[in-house]
């Protein structure tokens, strides 16, 4: 299958974040794409760089003065003053119930509690650099789907799931997976689906399409009880105005094993064939894995290749977007399982 990376990945390096009060290195960093691109190459396959430009997607999915601020935030923390090159950005005050978020207050902290969920999507100097090259390989192998290929995989990070039409979150800045999502709808699919499998909820994903009958969200992950990201994904969250009916939440106890999981995605599989998509788009986060230092599934490396061979049974062109996993040195080898199982099969 063809294979898209993102040759800018390594410029988004924030260092630290926050874990149970600590501030512990970023789980998701550089060597994670790293180990990926390096199994993908182990196994013959060819990376291309992006060759499309997504701006006029980004637009449709994400609001503009989010984007106007993503994409000089790293200057605007810059300019507050000597020294913030060598300080990471937090946001210590959000929006929540009865304040306003429809101004943008000049304060630059201000502005990123306003375009964040959490506080655990550390800004870099490359962040925006990063985001919007992984985002244009999304779109990329999206476009070959248009050209013919059956299938197309995109390397990227950082992940996007979790970003949604104005707001960051969950170590996701742009929402890759809804790019490629829209890029198909605008080249010529009239129906997409969009299979979320990353251990954790794709709310920005969610959000993006939920009123939208022309995009169907089905996502399988922890239940939003006791798994990040907490405020969305319950079974009970089936779409809204046109888009009723067209999101299916499928959450799952922390320490489900596969047999269960891959009933589950089944049930994913059939509300997919029964929506009528022209094409497919995966979230592929593959912190589902027993190995994850983060996350409470229990799929195992071979079960990736099952997952591939069953993502093929969908019948479908689809695109594989690299969510989560942050198992490093086990991510390649689960990449490539999905690749092949999908191949094989
Ligand atoms: C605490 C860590 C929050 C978990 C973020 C989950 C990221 C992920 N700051 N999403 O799919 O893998
Ligand atoms: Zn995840």
């Amino acid at each position: 299958m063809i294979t898209f990376h993102n040759p800018l990945q390594h410029t988004h390096a924030p260092e630290h974040e926050f874990f149970r009060g600590e501030r512990v290195p970023c789980f998701e960093n550089p060597t994670r794409a790293a180990y990926v691109e390096a199994a993908l190459t182990a196994r013959g396959h060819v990376l291309h760089p992006p060759d499309v430009d997504c701006t006029e997607v980004l637009a449709k999915i994400h609001a503009p003065r989010y984007l106007a601020f993503l994409a000089s935030a790293w200057q605007q923390w810059l300019s507050l003053g000597e020294g913030q090159d060598r300080v990471q950005p937090f946001p210590s005050v959000w929006p929540v119930r009865t304040l306003r978020s429809d101004i943008e207050p000049d304060n630059f902290i201000a502005k990123l509690g306003l375009y964040s969920m959490d506080n655990g999507s550390p800004l870099a100097a490359g962040t925006w650099t990063a985001a919007k090259a992984g985002a244009d390989a999304a779109a990329s192998a999206a476009a070959r789907l248009a050209a013919g290929e059956r299938a197309a995989f995109c390397s990227t990070r950082p992940p996007g799931h979790h970003a949604g039409p104005d707001f960051m979150g969950g170590y996701c800045f742009l929402n890759n997976a809804a790019v490629a999502a829209q890029w198909l709808r605008d080249h010529g699919a009239a129906r997409v689906a969009v299979l979320d499998v990353d251990y954790h909820h794709g709310n920005g994903t969610q959000s993006i399409f939920y009123d939208r009958a022309d995009v169907l969200f089905v996502s399988i992950h922890g239940d939003p009880r006791t798994e990040y990201p907490f405020y969305l994904g319950h079974a009970g969250e089936t779409g809204a105005g046109l888009g009723a009916g067209c999101n299916l939440n499928l959450p799952l106890p922390a320490g489900t094993d596969a047999a269960t999981w891959f009933a589950a995605l089944e049930q994913a599989c059939a509300r997919i064939a029964a929506f009528g998509a022209d094409a497919l788009v995966v979230s592929l986060g593959l912190d589902t894995y027993e190995g994850d230092p983060i996350s409470r599934f229990r799929l195992a490396t071979t079960d990736f290749l099952r997952l591939g061979a069953r993502l093929r049974g969908v019948g479908l062109p689809t695109v594989l977007v690299l969510e989560g996993g942050y198992a490093a040195a086990a991510l390649g080898t689960n990449a490539v399982n999905v690749l092949e199982g999908f191949e094989q099969a």
